[in-house]
């Protein structure tokens, strides 16, 4: 998978290049390309804002080096890309949208500050040809100054899904969130040695061998932490 993201941050990115991602990076299975929007600006000042139009707070970024940016990165690729702009007033992204994508070949990132970016750039490229659409995409309902902390979640949670990205040691078949067996609860306690810490004890049936009673006991575990923490999961959600 080919990974290119653009950022008036650049170094923000780095994380990408440590831990699990940084490993799949350097065996091959993505290739991150980072890149600096001011690269496709004319002016002295290496401008990527202006004053919003209809008037208000803040600046948005201009459509002009965003479009210069995405035409250049575009032509470097060898498949249309599907372009990703992080924004509090996207589409939610789940653990759903992260199995989807990490079966796409080409992903672009467009990483917005301030208050946003021009929003004919979101329009211009949904429609353009040689790209696979756009997905203005949320992480979750807070905002942050900027979608490159998104680009790092949404990366490392895609990340992980491509085969060979994960050791058979850190398998993603019964995460939280993953798609089938536990998609509708979330994961239960778990404990490793010592067996009494600070006083605290492993509950007995996990040292007890008896596998069935295992697998009923965590079954039940996760219910209840289920309906304590997450009820909005629950097929009959109480109302938020
Ligand atoms: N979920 C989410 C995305 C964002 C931002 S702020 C600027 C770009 C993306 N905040 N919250």
């Amino acid at each position: 998978m080919r990974i290119d993201v653009v950022t008036i941050f650049p170094q923000y990115l780095d994380a990408l290049r440590i831990s699990l991602i940084g490993r799949a990076t350097g065996a091959g299975l993505i290739d991150l390309h980072v890149h600096d929007l001011r690269e496709w600006t004319n002016d002295r000042h290496r401008t990527v804002d202006d004053t919003p139009y209809g008037g208000g707070p803040g600046m948005v970024m201009s459509p002009e080096p965003w479009g210069a940016a995405l035409d250049d990165v575009r032509a470097r690729a060898d498949a249309a890309p599907l372009l990703v702009i992080p924004t509090p007033s996207g589409t939610r992204f789940t653990q759903s949208t992260a199995a989807a994508w990490s079966g796409v070949p080409r992903l672009v990132f467009a990483c917005g500050r301030y208050e946003g970016i021009d929003s004919r750039v979101a329009q211009h490229y949904s429609n353009a040809p040689d790209w696979q659409g756009v997905a203005e995409v949320s992480i979750g309902d807070y905002v942050l100054a900027g979608g490159e902390a998104a680009v790092l979640v949404i990366v490392e949670a895609l990340g992980r899904l491509i085969p060979g990205v994960l050791g058979n040691q850190e398998s993603a078949a019964d995460d939280s969130f993953a798609p089938g067996a536990m998609a509708d609860l979330v994961e239960g306690p778990v404990f490793t040695k010592p067996v009494n810490w600070r006083g605290l004890e492993v509950p007995e049936v996990l040292l007890s061998g008896h596998h069935g009673q295992i697998a009923t006991w965590r079954a039940a575990e996760a219910e209840r932490r289920t309906v304590q923490m997450r009820p909005d999961l629950l097929p009959d959600p109480p109302e938020a």
